[in-house]
């Protein structure tokens, strides 16, 4: 084994990816949970994690509130995740990938057994009993892959391709400011145990259903500038989904795309609730901490991509949202 393992991880991570690779050894019944609305490095994470518990011959569940977009249907293992938890199923061991908290599994989500929490974001709440929390990190993918490689485990061509797939989804295949010489030397390892970029990358960005492409075309037809052209946002509303025939939940890059837009340094894509309110997902270039206005709206995540979720009127809280950024943009 190389020292890849211990690569620029600090002590703590150290420490915790001992503890996990023990509760591993030592425990038979796990659940995996990952995050409502899944992305890529949720349920290439769970996955990941599901084939070298299976691979141990441990008894395990995956749940996932969901929905699990069209473009994730290629994982191997995929049919695993279940949006409902078996009432009878006492795992020892409750797993979470990708929540800053526990009700980012669900609502009112009651965790069971000892918490392994494996988490890259900054404002992790560490309500596990192990903790594994490393903003450092990429994707939570990669931080598996550190489980994976201290347990001494071969990299199968299935973990592989779900650790791949974890890195590229939360890096914007390799482009955002999260991606370091570490993250290449962790996509080129799962390269060589099976993984296949050009495979991954067909599935992933080129299955699109023709409604999301639709839908996709009038938020970017449609955008609004503030902040002399800082901030640039877009919408999605019922009535745009209605007309469109999209699924309830918007293409996930878009609201990267609009960011891409030249000087401009925040993009935020509202996403009107059936059920009164709103999504707000935000992204910056990296001069604005968007996570600071997230969390201002009972949301999160990192300083470069946030999202919140907020019951109440459409219109009036996508006003207070754009009124609250004022404060990046007065300051700059
Ligand atoms: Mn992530």
């Amino acid at each position: 084994m190389s020292d890849l393992s211990r690569n620029k991880k600090p002590p703590a991570a150290d420490d915790a990816i001992s503890a996990i690779c023990g509760a591993i050894t030592s425990y038979t019944r796990f659940l995996i949970c990952g995050h409502i609305r899944p992305d890529g490095d949720c349920l290439g994470s769970q996955l990941g994690m599901y084939h070298v518990l299976k691979t141990l011959g441990k008894e395990v569940h995956l749940y996932n509130a969901g929905p699990v977009m069209e473009h994730y249907q290629f994982l191997p293992g995929i049919e695993y995740i279940h949006p409902t938890l078996d009432p009878n199923y006492r795992p020892e061991v409750s797993m979470f990938v990708d929540c800053g908290a526990v009700n980012r599994v669900a609502d009112d989500f009651q965790p069971q057994g000892f918490l392994i929490n494996i988490d890259h974001h900054y404002s992790n709440l560490r309500f596990g009993d192990i903790n594994y929390i490393d903003e450092t990190s990429a994707a939570v993918g990669e931080q598996v892959f550190y489980v994976v490689k201290r347990l001494g485990m071969e990299i199968t061509p299935e973990i592989a391709t779900c650790l791949y797939l974890s890195i590229i989804a939360d890096t914007g295949s390799f482009r955002y400011p999260n991606t370091s010489d570490s993250t290449f030397t962790v996509a080129a390892e799962l390269v060589r145990s099976g993984a296949a970029p050009h495979l991954i990358a067909r599935e992933y960005y080129e299955t699109r259903k023709p409604e999301s492409v639709r839908l996709a075309s009038r938020v970017m037809a449609n955008f609004h500038f503030a902040y002399n052209g800082q901030l640039v946002w877009s919408e999605i509303t019922q009535q745009m989904y209605e007309s469109a025939g999209g699924e309830d939940n918007e293409p996930e890059s878009l609201v990267s795309e609009l960011r891409g837009i030249k000087g401009v340094e925040v993009a935020i894509l509202f996403h009107e609730l059936a059920e009164g309110g709103l999504r707000a997902g935000l992204r910056s270039k990296g001069g604005v901490d968007v996570s600071r206005v997230a969390k201002e709206f009972g949301g999160g995540g990192h300083p470069n991509a946030s999202g919140a979720y907020v019951r109440g009127d459409y219109e009036t809280l996508k006003k207070q949202i754009l009124a609250a950024m004022a404060a990046d943009f007065a300051a700059k």
